[in-house]
């Protein structure tokens, strides 16, 4: 045996004669007689070795965490499992059971799965901090041919700061990127931001439950959400076992907001005796892509204000804007501080993320939120939950980086980049208005222009045989709706129900992703299916 060896195994009988003693020491504190140890021993001895066809397993549907089974996220739900069998299928045998040869994945906001490009400069960097030997000498010939010096030397300005993208950097996020992200907001609302005060995160997801366990402090606490919601939200509730206070927005007015909803949501739930902390608002809005105004961001501030609610801003849209003039883009932050010092206490957490604008990096999972009037002694707790975590992933953090720093007037990268942001913008916008008009043209279908945001929430009105058709089958009559669109054309869409609707309506949401020059073939689908439909549960 080698010594090290040899001394490991000798530390390790220690430990184990040493936890025995303990052990032993421990019952006798719990007055169980040292004698009766060899019984206990030899039962636990007995459970752990049941035969085969006696073992009960540990974990069963019955027995883990309630709180997870009555989780719920439609965006990844039913629909979209039933469209990857499809898929499936279509890979084993071809399309001759389908009308159709592929599967449009409409549930999800994930561009580059529908083939959107990803933005040059930003892959050119990632790639270099990804592989640093490209940045040596003896390959200077070589990068300077294939990469731009602006790609080159931002890779070694990150590089320096971080080291290497394979080590755990700081918990909050790398000190350097947090700066940029402050840089940013600064820049974009005209107020001071702390790097401090931001949290590097995995996308806004991991943002938003951090967030929102942090304020759940029991099961009597409320968190006010839009319905419809983005499900992350009543999922995250569910999870940590906290209660729903629903506010519904005005589906006749564009979705908008009205704060007379929030004020009776509140004491509704108030007079039930629900410890209502927050307010989620998500702006631009998914599903159904509205814009706040900012007259109406100032009611909602006051509303927290006076209603003593810390405010959640979900604002991972903000660069999806389509009607720039009527409804820009203001963050909840620049209207806060725009309001002066009599709400500088208002609690205010902000959320951006890496997978949406045009750049639709998802899959990345980069992310920040911004705590503005967070007391400091709650900022140590949410940076010991994220140590826990020990950091948000590093190339995620680089894109962060990246979003916040884009490439500017002057530098060498900056045409192509301006290039590809106002193509992916334009087409974006071109898509939301073919595919809304789509829909309004469809019988017994309205909706809403997308204001903002990757969706359209169009309502649907079904004949009655097709709502008792639904009920047969044990769907929702939009659920229903949506599996014969999926099994009929390959779009998958996401039923409203998973988002919520006011009683008595139906919904579905769709993204506007598919490519552009796919898109009057896969219209030309939903409007096919739309009247077939029709005709069959007329
Ligand atoms: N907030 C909103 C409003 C979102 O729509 C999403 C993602 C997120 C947060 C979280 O995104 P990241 O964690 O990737 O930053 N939207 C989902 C959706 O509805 N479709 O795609 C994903």
């Amino acid at each position: 045996m080698s010594q090290t060896l040899y001394k490991g195994t000798l530390s390790y009988i220690r430990a184990f004669a040493c936890s025995r003693t303990t052990s032993v020491r421990f019952l006798k504190r719990t007055y169980i007689k040292p004698s009766k140890l060899s019984g206990i021993f030899a039962s636990n001895l007995t459970r752990n070795s049941m035969s085969e066809s006696t073992y009960s397993k540990i974990l069963t549907f019955e027995t883990i965490n309630p709180h997870i089974k009555n989780v719920e996220y439609a965006v990844r739900g039913e629909l979209a499992i039933r469209a990857e069998e499809i898929k499936e299928e279509l890979a084993r045998n071809g399309s001759g059971r389908f009308g159709f040869d592929t599967v449009v994945n409409c549930n999800i906001g994930n561009p580059q799965q529908l083939l959107q490009p990803p933005i040059t400069f930003f892959r050119q960097v990632a790639c270099l901090t990804e592989y640093p030997d490209l940045l040596l000498p003896e390959n200077r010939d070589r990068v300077n041919a294939l990469f731009p010096s602006d790609a080159i030397e931002r890779a070694q300005l990150l590089l320096k700061q971080i080291g290497s993208v394979g080590a755990y950097s700081h918990s909050q996020g790398i000190p350097f990127i947090r700066k940029d992200v402050a840089k940013f907001i600064e820049e974009r609302d005209g107020f001071p931001s702390d790097p401090n005060n931001i949290f590097l995160t995995q996308g806004a997801s991991t943002g938003v439950q951090n967030v929102l366990q942090l304020i759940i402090a029991d099961s009597n606490v409320g968190i006010m959400i839009p319905i419809p919601q983005y499900p992350l939200y009543s999922a995250t509730l569910s999870l940590f076992d906290a209660q729903p206070v629903p506010y519904y927005l005005n589906e006749e007015e564009n979705w908008s907001l009205d704060i007379s909803q929030l004020t009776s949501s509140l004491s509704k739930a108030r007079d039930k005796g629900l410890d209502v902390r927050a307010l989620v608002i998500i702006n631009p809005g998914n599903p159904t892509g509205q814009c706040l105004t900012e007259q109406n961001m100032r009611e909602i501030i006051d509303f927290c204000h006076q209603q003593h609610i810390v405010l959640l801003a979900d604002e991972v849209y903000q660069t999806n804007i389509y009607q720039p003039t009527e409804r820009p883009f203001h963050s909840f932050k620049k209207v806060l501080r725009s309001m002066g010092s009599k709400y500088d206490q208002l609690e205010l957490f902000s959320f951006h993320s890496v997978s949406k604008g045009m750049i639709g990096e998802c899959g990345r999972r980069g992310g920040y939120y911004e705590c503005t009037g967070i007391d400091k002694q709650v900022m140590d707790q949410l940076y010991k939950v994220a140590s826990v975590g020990l950091c948000p992933n590093v190339p995620g953090q680089i894109m962060v980086d990246l979003m916040v720093r884009s490439p500017k007037r002057g530098d060498k990268s900056y045409p192509l980049f301006q290039k590809e942001i106002s193509s992916i913008y334009e087409s974006l916008r071109r898509r939301s208005i073919k595919l809304s008009e789509l829909f309004n043209s469809l019988e017994g279908v309205t909706c809403k222009d997308a204001q903002g945001s990757m969706y359209l929430f169009p309502r649907i009105r079904l004949p009655v045989n097709a709502i008792e058709a639904a009920k047969a089958a044990g769907k929702q009559p939009d659920e229903f709706y949506c599996l014969e669109m999926l099994n009929v054309t390959g779009v998958c869409v996401v039923p409203g129900s998973g988002f919520g609707q006011e009683d008595g309506t139906w919904h579905f949401r769709s993204t506007f992703l598919p490519p552009e020059e796919l898109f009057d073939g896969f219209c030309e689908r939903l409007k096919n299916f739309h009247r077939e439909f029709l005709a069959k549960y007329n």
